[in-house]
């Protein structure tokens, strides 16, 4: 029996890109091959609980749009009702993979205890309904952000019982991801962060957060979890200022407290707007850097100055980033999150689906770009012509040289370089092509 909510909304189906059906794929095609995979393994989409089952569509300005039988949210029968709606959603969409943190599966109980307990009831509610279903579980984490316990950060508060709480908060969301076979665990810091250097000791705070990570890491180890543990970079928001800034500064956090090769980066669109980055800029720092680990393919709107987490409906840029992703080897355990909410006034379970749908299929459309640019190798080429001068034998024993030496060099032989076209029009119009 299912829980009726969708009922009026026809299941979702591909139906090729000539289809108008607005409820169906027209590009993604699950088992159709790109690059020698099936397009459902490249894309790994997750749905998003916290946004499509318990944010209420409140703004700053407003509370509570969305009304649903599952309100109010504290409760463990209509958490329980939650979950039914989200795992029939799953389904219909035919989506692989889900992600949660604590907060959106359950409601908060009177004390730490009751919580875990009720976090652990829950997600062994999730379990039975992943055996015989199709869906696993991308990611689970833990909300360190919303309750005013975490008002001044998890792991970097000034209170060291705060930083306890958050221990113990991750171990009980590491345990319930391995339980239900997460391939990813994601630490977001929405409060690692401050509103004022006045009352904020930095350096403590970040040597704090390095030790708190590498507890994460040696947890990881002793319960044998096999995922990935990841960090999701954001500059500003909820906090006036971040430490998990971008991508490079990530990066940075984790060489200096000798995580970089056990934490790699969660990547999301929106997050990179804020940070004066483009997503596919975001892309490339991790996967220059071997530091992939997932994405969060929401969109910011570009003039409002929040996080807007709408979901992707833009190829040429979706096709960008997953050229990069590609030409990196693909998202291995990682996968492709929509991170995103509907707008406050779509208020109908096909609004819920037909937001689905589209970012599902805009992604599809991307990677079929992305992976006709890579087979016809036109931007390959041209990255090789431009730095072919870097292959000859005396360009690379510069590299190991010294700066007297080299001078020497251009003087004795009257090096003069020659300024040569970037052809950035010509790259531009030859990506417009695919997209
Ligand atoms: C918020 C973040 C958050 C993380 C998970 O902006 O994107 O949703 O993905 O805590
Ligand atoms: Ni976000
Ligand atoms: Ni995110």
């Amino acid at each position: 029996m299912t829980s009726g909510f969708f009922d009026a909304v026809a299941p979702a189906t591909f139906e090729g890109p000539d289809s108008t059906n607005p409820m169906a794929f027209r590009h993604y095609n699950p088992d159709e091959m790109v690059m020698g995979k099936r397009m459902e393994d490249h894309l790994r989409f997750a749905v998003a609980y916290w946004h499509s089952f318990a944010w209420e569509g409140g703004d700053p300005f407003g509370d509570q749009t969305f009304i649903r039988p599952w309100h109010p949210q504290d409760d463990m029968g209509r958490a329980k009702m939650k979950a039914d709606v989200a795992f029939e959603m799953f389904e219909r969409l035919g989506a692989p993979y889900f992600c949660w943190h604590d907060a959106d599966v359950r409601p908060e109980g009177a004390n730490l205890s009751e919580s875990i307990d009720r976090l652990n009831e829950i997600t062994d509610y999730f379990a039975e309904k992943m055996e015989g279903a199709k869906v696993g579980c991308l990611w689970g984490t833990a909300n360190m952000f919303s309750h005013r316990r975490w008002m001044s950060g998890a792991s970097t508060n000034p209170d060291p019982d705060v930083f306890a709480y958050a221990a113990a908060t991750v171990k009980s969301c590491m345990d319930a991801t391995q339980k239900l076979g997460g391939e990813n665990y994601v630490l977001w810091g929405g409060r690692e962060g401050y509103e004022t250097l006045l009352n904020t000791d930095m350096g403590r705070e970040l040597d704090h957060m390095g030790a708190f990570l590498n507890m994460v890491v040696e947890y990881k180890h002793k319960i044998g979890f096999k995922g990935q543990i990841l960090v999701e970079p954001k500059p500003q928001e909820p906090s006036k200022h971040q430490y998990d800034y971008d991508a490079a500064t990530c990066i940075g956090f984790l060489r200096k407290y000798g995580l970089e090769n056990e934490v790699k980066l969660n990547l999301e669109q929106g997050h990179a707007i804020l940070a004066g980055h483009s997503f596919e800029h975001e892309i490339a720092v991790a996967t220059s850097e071997g530091m992939l680990g997932s994405i969060d393919m929401n969109r910011n709107d570009y003039q409002s100055g929040w996080d807007t987490d709408q979901f992707p409906n833009n190829v040429p840029e979706v096709a960008l980033c997953y050229y990069h992703i590609l030409k990196a080897g693909g998202l291995g355990l990682g996968g492709t999150n929509f991170d995103a909410k509907l707008r406050r006034q779509s208020l109908d379970a096909e609004d819920l689906i037909a937001a689905h749908v589209g970012g599902m299929d805009i992604c599809a459309r991307g990677l079929k770009a992305a992976a006709a640019m890579i087979e016809d190798g036109g931007l390959e080429d041209a990255l090789s012509e431009r730095y072919a001068g870097w292959d000859g034998a005396e360009a690379q024993a510069m590299l190991k040289s010294d700066l007297a030496s080299i001078s020497e060099r251009v003087l004795g032989g009257g090096i003069e370089p020659q300024p040569r076209s970037g052809r950035q029009e010509i790259l531009e119009n030859y990506v417009s092509r695919f997209v």
